[in-house]
């Protein structure tokens, strides 16, 4: 049996991570440790109150007291590190929080995951930390050109996890995934935000033009491919992982403004250093046995449903992610 930490197991990404590992692990023991910062939501995870191979923390991946006691009294055999200020946009209008959490977070982390001696840690990383692509697609041996506050901070976070390889021996796997979306996407992200407002029958806000092109991925085989870096990925290496969905946001809102004809595609200021494009080659985790999902269409189709079904859990976060945009074409100048 394994003991894994999960930090930011209450986000979107986290939540999803530790049902789908409840699911196919189901002797492991999960240790979560999250903030519950505005992107948590500890209710995510209710069905698993009384599960006895599960354990919540409440604390910041920066406070080295905390992170100390929780490794002192698990002594987790590996560390999914997930924790992160995520959201692009709140890095433009506020970066220090991103900075403290992204990054001295995950030195803190580090520290205790080379003292207690851990097995596998693997640092989740993003395809933002290699910049912007116009042609092709990005390797793991690509260098990086972040180009926000945020995608800055991951890719400080991935470079100082490596260098805990190479330095101190520490079995580092960073993996780099393209843009996830599914059940438990904060409203403020871009597919969810689209999704939220067609339900409320708003207008659907699209930045610039809408021709910035993403590589969409279903959060399960996101999932999937994590589970894979940790149990097959060797120690020191990168992996991308990509959902093979390379889209215009201008594509996503068409999509979603023909299922929902009240709403319309209204664009609005872009995003100050908004990335063009990101495409990443996949092969290597493929070559540890990846394999694509579902269609994009499907899995769209199955989010909408969620959110549909699930207002009670977006309608309050969904006031308070608007209330950040009010000021959006302000704040984009
Ligand atoms: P999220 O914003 O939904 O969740 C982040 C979680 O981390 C929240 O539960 C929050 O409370 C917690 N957290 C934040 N600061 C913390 C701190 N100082 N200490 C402890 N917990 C803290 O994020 P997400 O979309 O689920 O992303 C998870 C990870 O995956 C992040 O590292 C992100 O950079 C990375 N990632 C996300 C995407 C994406 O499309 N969402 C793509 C690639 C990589
Ligand atoms: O209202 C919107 N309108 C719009 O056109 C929003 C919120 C976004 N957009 C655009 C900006 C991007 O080109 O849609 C695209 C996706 O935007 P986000 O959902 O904010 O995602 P992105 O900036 O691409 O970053 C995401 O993917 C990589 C995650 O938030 C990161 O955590 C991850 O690392």
């Amino acid at each position: 049996m394994k003991k894994i930490l999960i930090t930011g197991g209450c986000g979107f990404i986290g939540s999803n991570l530790i049902l789908f590992l409840r699911k196919h692990r189901p002797n492991w023991q999960i240790v979560n440790l999250d903030k519950l910062t505005y992107a948590a939501n500890p209710q995510n995870l209710k069905i698993l109150r009384d599960d006895q191979n599960y354990r919540f923390v409440k604390g910041d991946i920066s406070d080295a007291n905390i992170v100390e006691r929780v490794f002192a009294k698990e002594r987790p055999e590996a560390v999914i590190a997930m924790a992160a200020e995520s959201h692009v946009d709140r890095s433009i209008l506020h970066p220090d929080t991103f900075l403290k959490t992204n990054i001295f977070g995950t030195y803190v982390l580090l520290e205790a995951a080379r003292k207690y001696q851990v097995k596998r840690f693997i640092q989740i990383g993003t395809d933002e930390e290699y910049g912007s692509i116009e042609k092709g697609s990005f390797q793991e041996t690509s260098p990086l050109s972040p180009a926000s506050p945020y995608s800055a901070s991951k890719a400080a976070a991935s470079l100082l996890a490596l260098s805990f390889y190479k330095t101190y021996g520490l079995p580092i796997i960073v993996t780099r995934s393209s843009n996830n979306f599914g059940p438990f996407q904060f409203p403020e992200k871009f597919i969810p935000r689209l999704i939220t407002n067609a339900i409320l029958g708003q207008n659907l806000p699209v930045y610039g033009r809408g021709k910035n092109v993403r590589d969409w991925i279903f959060v399960e085989d996101n999932c999937r491919g994590i589970l894979l870096a940790l149990e097959k990925g060797k120690a020191g290496e990168i992996y991308n992982i990509g959902g093979g969905n390379e889209k215009t946001n201008l594509e996503i809102a068409q999509k979603i403004a023909a299922m929902f004809p009240r709403s319309k595609i209204e664009f609005v200021a872009d995003r100050p250093g908004h990335d063009f494009r990101y495409s990443l080659n996949c092969q290597k985790i493929q070559k540890l046995g990846y394999q694509k999902g579902d269609s994009f269409e499907n899995n769209l189709l199955k989010t909408i449903r969620w959110y549909q079904e699930n207002v009670a859990w977006w309608k309050e976060l969904k006031e308070k992610s608007e209330a950040l945009y009010q000021n959006w074409g302000k704040a984009a100048k």
